[in-house]
């Protein structure tokens, strides 16, 4: 039953990326709702900005030993959630990321187990995880192993669900939970000022936010930006940071396109610059789920993406946005332009703010949480 509260421990990367958000938010939204959270991690998570009773936050610290080349986080991780397991007496481990988080989790649970404490272990796959890291030989008997040992597994998509069988022999069901959004946080604020500052003749304003890592293919969005401004006066915002960037700064130089391309660089209220957006690029190689799409369409900003991965299960092509095949740059010019004509774009924005509604974390989290009890008694079931 959900009123039972529980005391649950998080383990997670404690960065912008995705699965951290999603991780943080889960966590904190948990808190909110009287259960006793334990964030176990080896730095400060980005989004845990509040106080609150019931939230804790475990840091792991790794002892430098000259010879330690690696630094073994995993050990000293797992070392922690034994801790934390026993003398918080928690009731569940949910661990996002398969690396290491699983296998630690594991090695915790095995330890666990010879002091008498049986503790479930979930484990939550985020999509590279699995489709760019998991899958490579160094990793994946690790991953696989811990995947199957996991008590309850879930992933962000049906593509995620799918792409995890296909590439692993996994032997437990993996139950797919969505990310989802606080629709509190994220909606359109007026920030007038700020458009009439990025945009002074009311051109269009397209945004893109990633990690700049070449799966998100930011030249796409620089190159799709291109076209478009040649068809109708517009503006390109860029949010994050990462290995691209300074390629990407180079291509608009070379495009001649600088005066109308501004690189903001990490921010933490993207949802300012959501606020102030006409369409959202998600070109993406690959995306479990893209979060990032949500977030602007909580905002009302319809989004142009590829169909890679769980994207389609978000973003509904001709009514929230379009999708179109990685790499079609055409396409998805033909297709912004269709969004950002003024008798269509106040439906798509409409459209995608409804949309977003599917993905309320008021409807999401309860969704972990009845998955939590139910491995949690499974596991008190079999130990009689
Ligand atoms: O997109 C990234 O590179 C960050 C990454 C992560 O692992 O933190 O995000 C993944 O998890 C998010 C939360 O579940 C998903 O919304 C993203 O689609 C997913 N990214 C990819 O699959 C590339």
């Amino acid at each position: 039953p959900q009123h039972k509260t529980m005391k649950i421990g998080i383990v997670c990367y404690p960065t912008f990326g995705g699965s951290g958000v999603v991780a943080t938010e889960l966590g904190k939204e948990l808190a909110l709702k009287g259960h006793q959270v334990h964030f176990i991690t080896y730095s400060q998570p980005a989004r845990l900005d509040f106080f609150n009773e019931n939230v804790s936050y475990h840091e792991v610290y790794i002892p430098n030993y000259p010879l330690f080349q690696y630094p073994p986080y995993e050990l000293a991780l797992a070392s922690k959630m034994v801790d934390i397991a026993r003398f918080e007496k928690l009731d569940v481990l949910h661990v996002h990321y398969a690396i290491p988080h699983a296998s630690a989790a594991y090695m915790a649970k095995q330890i666990l187990r010879t002091k008498g404490i049986y503790i479930p272990v979930i484990t939550t796959l985020h999509g590279t995880d699995i489709t760019l890291v998991g899958k490579d030989a160094s990793f994946e008997p690790v991953v696989t192993f811990s995947i199957n040992q996991s008590d309850g597994v879930t992933a962000v998509s049906e593509s995620l669900r799918t792409e995890t069988y296909e590439f692993f022999q996994i032997e437990k069901d993996i139950e797919v939970i969505p990310n989802f959004i606080d629709l509190k946080k994220f909606k359109r604020q007026k920030k007038e000022h700020f458009r009439a500052a990025i945009s002074p003749n009311n051109e269009k304003l397209l945004v893109h936010t990633s990690n700049f890592r070449g799966v998100k293919r930011v030249e796409d969005v620089i190159r799709i930006f291109a076209k478009v401004r040649e068809k109708m006066p517009s503006k390109l915002l860029l949010v994050g940071d990462g290995p691209e960037r300074p390629k990407m700064e180079k291509l608009c130089r070379d495009l001649k396109i600088c005066n109308d391309v501004r690189f903001l660089g990490k921010l933490e209220a993207v949802e300012e610059v959501l606020s102030i957006a006409d369409l959202f690029l998600m070109p993406s190689e690959k995306e479990s789920f893209g979060l990032a799409a949500l977030e602007a369409m909580a905002c009302e900003v319809p989004v142009i993406s590829t169909n890679a991965g769980g994207i389609p299960e978000l973003n509904v092509h001709g009514v929230t946005g379009f999708v179109s095949e990685v790499g079609d740059v055409d396409d998805m010019v033909k297709n912004a332009l269709h969004i950002l004509d003024d008798a269509n774009l106040p439906t798509f924005k409409a459209n995608a703010l409804a949309r977003a509604h599917h993905f309320d974390i008021d409807k999401i989290v309860p969704l972990y949480e009845q998955f939590y009890q139910r491995i949690i008694d499974a596991q008190l079931a079999e130990a009689g």
